[in-house]
């Protein structure tokens, strides 16, 4: 048997719909950040009409959450929020400069954009703008700047070169460009169908962690897995090396059995100090998961 590089929390899930105290069918793909030694989550649910929205919880040790009473952010269809009226989906969320940045995927009749959000509490919540063009999904901002820029890896929907990683920068988090490929699926691999960033990227002394998902065509249905990859320190846009090996797969019933079955599919990972990082991911598109790797293990890995 092998060695599983993540270690799954033993009571998994560690939220599901029954702990959520207004109507949803699922929970999942939520971003999850440290504030005040609190784990605040952001959470996605299936409304029972089949569009999403977001809830908050929060715990003391990342495994426990409690949910609070209300939506945290619904769909709004006023000013530029017209471009998220269907749907708002799989939040990330990055802290920099005081500030808690939430990207997600927003949906509407003109197709899906990322949205952009913050919060400095969890209190209130402010929509900044919608930052990409249609047809984008899964954007990650980094944690630092980068000569005074933002960075960002998103990923573009393109058939050509099918749905890859790309990296982008600005000024002020509204205008972005410089967009360049990084890392693409490749042919007869686990990743073979499309691949698309997963955790905002961590900061380690080799270069820049990022845990991305990848998924694979079967005659039952795509598989969604976790991989990772490694970025220069002091430009990102240089990839450093990626792991042959995928980190997760869907294994256990709450991964294999739900509304998208065969699916594992992270929006969060937060660096802990004793050298290891909790990963958060989405089970089966229907309850949240947790586990813990050694964050070494996840660099090596891609070197
Ligand atoms: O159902 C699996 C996932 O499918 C989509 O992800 P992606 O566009 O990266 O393939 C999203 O709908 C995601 O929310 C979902 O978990």
């Amino acid at each position: 048997m092998t060695k599983s590089v993540v270690k799954r929390y033993e009571n998994n899930p560690v939220l599901t719909k029954e702990q959520v105290p207004y109507e949803v069918a699922t929970v999942h793909n939520a971003a999850v950040v440290k504030m005040n030694e609190k784990y605040m989550m952001v959470f996605r649910s299936h409304l029972l009409n089949g569009r999403s929205i977001l809830g908050l919880a929060e715990s003391d040790n990342g495994y426990d959450f409690r949910v609070h009473d209300q939506p945290f952010m619904t769909p709004q269809d006023e000013g530029a929020s017209v471009y998220e009226s269907i749907s708002i989906e799989d939040p990330r969320i990055t802290f920099i400069d005081g500030e808690y940045l939430i990207t997600y995927s927003a949906y509407s009749d003109y197709g899906i954009r990322i949205g952009l959000a913050k919060t400095r509490d969890f209190t209130r919540v402010e929509r900044v703008a919608m930052i990409s063009e249609v047809d984008y999904r899964n954007t990650v901002i980094f944690p630092e700047k980068f000569n005074g820029m933002y960075a960002r890896i998103d990923r573009p929907h393109s058939e050509l070169n099918p749905w890859s990683m790309w990296i982008s920068y600005s000024p002020d988090l509204i205008h972005w460009g410089g967009a360049k490929h990084l890392v693409s699926p490749v042919k007869y691999h686990w990743d073979e169908m499309k691949i698309g960033p997963g955790a905002p990227p961590i900061k380690t002394p080799k270069g820049w962690l990022n845990i991305y998902h990848g998924v694979f065509p079967t005659m039952a249905g795509s598989v969604y897995r976790l991989g990772v990859c490694l970025h220069d320190l002091e430009d990102p846009s240089k990839i450093l090396g990626v792991s042959d090996k995928w980190i997760l797969e869907p294994e256990k019933d709450y991964e294999r059995v739900g509304y998208v079955p065969n699916v594992v599919f992270t929006c969060a990972a937060v660096p802990e100090e004793d050298g290891t990082v909790k990963i958060y991911w989405g089970g089966a598109d229907t309850v949240m998961c947790a586990g813990t790797a050694r964050i070494e293990e996840l660099v090596e890995m891609c070197l």
